[in-house]
């Protein structure tokens, strides 16, 4: 390959983007004692050299990482000194770390069990991060499920790196084949879960959404409330009948509200004080409202609280009992068991203040979460699209 940046045209051609660049140093002979760590200055030029030719086929092909492992290590005791081997190594680091421009980045990848029979120089995530802690920012750890000990625990290797914003990348091997062979997941799928039970667990805060997505309503003008209270009922895409909307409308208008009902027209009998919405982002209408009656599914409820609206809460299905039972726990929300409460329920809300601040207090909780796109460039920072 002489010209990278015609396989990055090929490659964009083709509707694919270059992600990382993997180093070489470990199939030409002068490596054999390694290549970064190696006790001869000239292979370990070699060695960074060619690290620093990665750098430019990187800003040739558009990629932004330059994938590191290492087949560094000595057979056996004595062959070479330890201690010399990972000064070595943090000099060649460091050497391409501060010739990385832009937005490039190493990520430094361990294997316990490969090359060497008695010492490995990076042999397993504590020394890879280490590194890559005392590079800074731009260096990050590459776990590969498959390059450990047998039980080790995997999961808290992944809720570590995280935790210390130090995960970048995955390699999915299976610790039976180590490379390339056997995915993980092959023989144990539960650890999968595991894992990806630790990046899921994130914090991450809630966002309504406010995308113009096909169905969807927006740029909506709220019918005008007056003095009345504006309530929105919605029972979000899973639970609603017309039934239950107009049990729930007529109580609320008894009780004094101005009703909207994210439903299309046919699905709720329209009257004085009854509006019918479509299907709004609730993004642009929850700072329009006062007060939200649901079924307390997670998303209209994370969306609600972390707008700081308290709600009545008529739970239907599902985890829905178990998040208004919290939501009600923090004061932000009263509980009812038949839509007929409704109208009283929104009394007992408006006349009393400890639930408009029960509902402030979460949503100032939840504005201090991580937003989502930060959560998501601690892992895989955004990548532009159409871009190779
Ligand atoms: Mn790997």
């Amino acid at each position: 390959m002489d010209d990278y940046g015609k396989l990055a045209e090929h490659a964009a051609a083709l509707g694919v983007s270059i992600g990382v660049i993997n180093s070489n140093t470990f199939q030409d002979d002068d490596y054999r004692l390694g290549s970064v760590c190696h006790p001869d200055p000239a292979v370990r030029r070699k060695a960074i050299d060619h690290l620093k030719d990665c750098l430019r086929i990187m800003d040739a092909t558009g990629s932004r990482e330059l994938k590191l492992w290492f087949a560094d290590g000595i057979n056996y005791p004595g062959r070479d000194d330890l201690t010399d081997r990972q000064r070595r190594l943090a000099d060649a680091l460091d050497e391409v770390y501060a010739a990385l421009t832009g937005e490039q980045r190493i990520l430094l990848e361990y294997k316990l069990f490969e090359p060497a029979f008695y010492a490995t120089d990076v042999p397993d995530w504590g020394t890879a991060y280490a590194h890559t802690l005392r590079l800074g920012p731009k260096a990050k750890v590459v776990v590969d499920t498959g390059h450990h000990a047998p039980h080790t625990n995997i999961e808290f290797i992944v809720a570590f790196l995280i935790a210390q914003g130090k995960l970048r990348a995955f390699d999915f091997n299976s610790r039976f084949y180590a490379d390339d062979d056997l995915m993980v997941g092959a023989t144990d799928p539960f650890q999968l879960f595991r894992i990806m039970h630790e990046i899921v667990r994130m914090d991450i805060r809630p966002v309504a959404h406010r995308d113009a997505v096909p169905g969807l309503t927006t740029g909506l003008t709220l019918p005008p409330a007056g003095d009345r209270p504006r309530v929105l009922v919605t029972t979000g895409t899973s639970v609603g009948d017309r039934e239950l909307f107009d049990a729930l409308a007529q109580s609320l208008v008894e009780a004094g509200a101005e009703v909207l009902v994210t439903t299309t027209p046919d699905a709720v009998v329209e009257r004085p004080h009854v509006h019918a919405i479509g299907f709004a982002p609730l993004a642009e209408v929850l700072p329009e409202i006062d007060l939200v009656v649901g079924a307390a599914g997670s998303g209209t409820l994370l969306a609600t609280l972390a707008n700081g609206t308290p709600s009545i809460l008529l739970p239907q299905i599902a985890d829905q009992p178990a998040n208004a039972a919290r939501a009600v726990a923090h004061e932000s929300a009263v509980l009812i068991e038949t839509p007929e409460q409704a109208g009283p329920a929104l009394s007992t809300l408006l006349g009393d203040d400890r639930y408009r601040a029960g509902a402030r207090r979460l949503a100032e909780a939840i504005a201090e979460m991580p937003h989502p796109e930060d959560v998501a460039s601690r892992i895989f920072d955004a990548r532009p699209t159409g871009r190779v």
